[in-house]
């Protein structure tokens, strides 16, 4: 299953504009607010460092891409209608995005920075918004969502309780649509201090002090302080970064990033989502207007902050907030082929903690069946099933079902 990626955020932040940048697709963007009436769906890569240079070898990717020693790695990407606040009640929609929002992995609450946005999530006068103001308001709404999802499923917990069960079996039972997993439910237990108090007896204080902490586990999630590339963010930005200081804020240009992407499509630069600089390749392609342009993301952007955010969000939500690790599974070990001889075909995203016995069961069940153990690349040596993988392993796993 491919890790899912949310956008969230009010409206005109520029969730669509981070979503077409990242997928390279033209859904429509406007800044008439609801625009996007139905969420988008779509593929991006995470981008990681390949072991193909390591091994000095010349990869020939299946299900993901290599270009220039860096593995693209397929992730999807939800591009969800603008939240308001009410959402939760079912205001604009809420309900159907809410329900959405929650089959991420992770997300990313893209936000305004440069305050052209107000609390309504209509354009305004650039400085005039709060997007600090804007973070708390969204991720109240999916709290609450929670918190709803939990209240209305008391009784039937409690019941679940008193025939045996473990409350974090059953809440995650309720909330699996959510994807929030028993695990997800003990970590949120423990950290608001509710290991020991009876699910019968919590107040409505503990109900919602879990969903908080139910949302934050579950739901792992970086502020994207987008429109960075407007005077008046980096004032936000620094506000963000002070407010939120526990947490992940990206400072981004969507629209940067979708400029520069076309620019590379287009064959006017060469330039690799994620980095710090790119090429003109002919000047004389280029007409003032574009030239202009790409002196205006050099300077205000890459200038400043390095990168356009975009990638970068992604790369972190897979690699740091997911704990992603990048293994190559292969059938021949010395050659490092699959059987049709394509080196280094695949590479998978697992959670850190993932046995050898977990990627058997994401390539294929047969496999599983018959787990021998796995060899490893670099040593040769035998990793048995309950291995806990490290991030670029490569290794041929060996069962009696099948060979992989
Ligand atoms: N200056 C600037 N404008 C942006 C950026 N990202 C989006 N916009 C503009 O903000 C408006 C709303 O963008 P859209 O992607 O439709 O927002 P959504 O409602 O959150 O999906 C559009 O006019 C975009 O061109 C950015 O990084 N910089
Ligand atoms: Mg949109």
């Amino acid at each position: 299953m491919p890790i899912k990626i949310g956008l969230i955020g009010k409206t005109n932040t520029g969730k669509t504009t981070f979503f077409n940048a990242a997928t390279l697709q033209s859904a429509e963007v406007s800044t008439y607010p609801f625009t996007t009436k139905q969420p988008n769906y779509g593929i991006t890569n995470a981008i990681t460092l390949c072991v193909c240079r390591e091994f000095n070898v010349k990869d020939n990717p299946k299900n993901s891409k290599c270009v220039d020693g860096w593995r693209h790695i397929p992730v999807e990407l939800i591009d969800l209608p603008g939240l308001i606040k009410g959402a939760w009640v079912g205001k604009g929609l809420g309900n159907q995005f809410l329900a959405v929002a929650s089959e991420a992995d992770a997300l990313l609450h893209v936000v305004d920075a440069s305050g052209s946005v107000d609390e309504e999530g209509r354009l305004t006068e650039p400085g005039q918004g709060n997007p600090i103001a804007d973070v708390y308001d969204i991720e109240e709404e999916l709290v609450m969502w929670f918190l709803k999802l939990i209240e209305k499923s008391e009784s039937r917990i409690i019941k679940d309780i008193k025939s045996g069960k473990t409350l974090p079996d059953s809440v995650a039972e309720v909330l699996r649509g959510a994807k929030v997993t028993a695990e997800h439910v003990r970590t949120a237990l423990k950290q608001s201090g509710l290991e020991k108090k009876d699910f019968e007896n919590w107040t409505k204080m503990d109900d919602k002090k879990f969903a908080e902490k139910l949302r934050e586990v579950s739901k792992p999630t970086i502020i994207v302080a987008n429109k960075i590339d407007i005077e008046t963010a980096s004032k936000n930005f620094e506000l963000l970064r002070d407010q939120f200081s526990d947490r992940i804020v990206v400072p981004c240009s969507a629209e940067a990033e979708l400029l520069l992407r076309r620019a590379e499509q287009k064959g006017y630069i060469r330039y690799l989502p994620g980095e710090e600089t790119f090429e003109i390749v002919q000047e004389s392609l280029l007409t003032d207007k574009q030239r202009w342009a790409l002196d205006f993301v050099k300077e205000r952007v890459l200038k400043d902050y390095m990168r356009t955010g975009v990638q970068f969000a992604i790369n972190v939500a897979v690699f740091k907030l997911l704990r992603m690790n990048t293994v190559y599974p292969v059938y021949d070990i010395t050659k490092l082929t699959d059987r049709h001889g394509n080196v280094l075909p695949d590479a998978y995203l697992l959670p850190s903690g993932s046995t050898v016995m977990d990627l058997a069961k994401e390539i294929h069940t047969e496999l599983a069946k018959g787990l021998l153990y796995a060899i490893d690349a670099r040593t040769g040596l035998r990793l048995p099933a309950d291995y806990q993988l490290k991030d670029r392993d490569v290794l041929t796993i060996v069962s009696t079902t099948r060979r992989g």
